[in-house]
């Protein structure tokens, strides 16, 4: 509202200016006086507003069956986390062949993330299937998803909170409907006890329910 009424008042001015000029008239000591005509060109530009920011897209890939498409990977074993059948000591994906694997090894901290992700206004139910198996005590070792570089979920990865199969879960974004965010799927295995949890993900879909 405000620019609309800067962009007003600056028209009014110009306009004022260019009546003054084409009239003629110049000011004298003693008033108003006819003067030769002068015409100006004048060129106005339309201000212009800050444009569209990026737009947001759908989730890609949820089910990594696509490989590293559109996922960012991060380990600090260097360590590549989307994995698949080929894999003899991965577990059987939930669907098809590829999964993620965070964890897996000692003292690691391996991510997957999408960047500028669309929480649909329909589905804002983030859930996913979390396969746990742990042979860490409880409070060392965690999983967390994190929005926007918040934790939206966090669980322990220990032999309590083993699954012993796929599991799902459910984040509520609803707040966050409409709107771009970054989602990062963390398992941090960073302890000085050198004991091992596997994190195993698949299937990351938008929902319109938990269930
Ligand atoms: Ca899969």
């Amino acid at each position: 509202m405000k620019n609309q009424q800067k962009q007003k008042s600056i028209r009014t001015s110009l306009a004022v200016v260019l009546v003054l000029i084409g009239l003629g008239l110049t000011s004298s000591g003693t008033g108003w006086a006819q003067a030769p005509p002068i015409f100006l060109p004048l060129v106005m530009r339309e201000a212009v507003g800050p444009g569209p920011g990026p737009v947001p897209t759908f989730l890609q890939n949820g089910g990594f069956e696509s490989g590293p498409l559109a996922w960012i990977e991060a380990s600090v074993q260097n360590l590549l986390p989307l994995t698949n059948q080929t894999d003899p000591v991965a577990i059987p994906a939930h669907s098809g062949q590829w999964g993620a694997w965070l964890c897996g090894t000692v003292n690691e901290i391996s991510k997957v993330s999408q960047q500028f992700v669309l929480v649909p206004a329909g589905t804002p139910f983030l859930t996913f299937w979390v396969w746990i198996d742990s042979l860490a005590p409880c409070g060392l070792h965690t999983g967390m998803v994190l929005v926007n570089g918040l934790p939206v979920d966090t669980f322990n990865l220990c032999t309590a909170t083993n699954t012993g199969g796929w599991v799902k879960r459910a984040v509520n974004l609803t707040a966050l409907s409409g709107s771009g965010i970054n989602l990062e799927f963390q398992g941090n295995c960073n302890t000085p006890n050198e004991t091992i949890s596997n994190l195993f993900l698949d299937d990351v879909v938008f929902a319109a329910a938990a269930n």
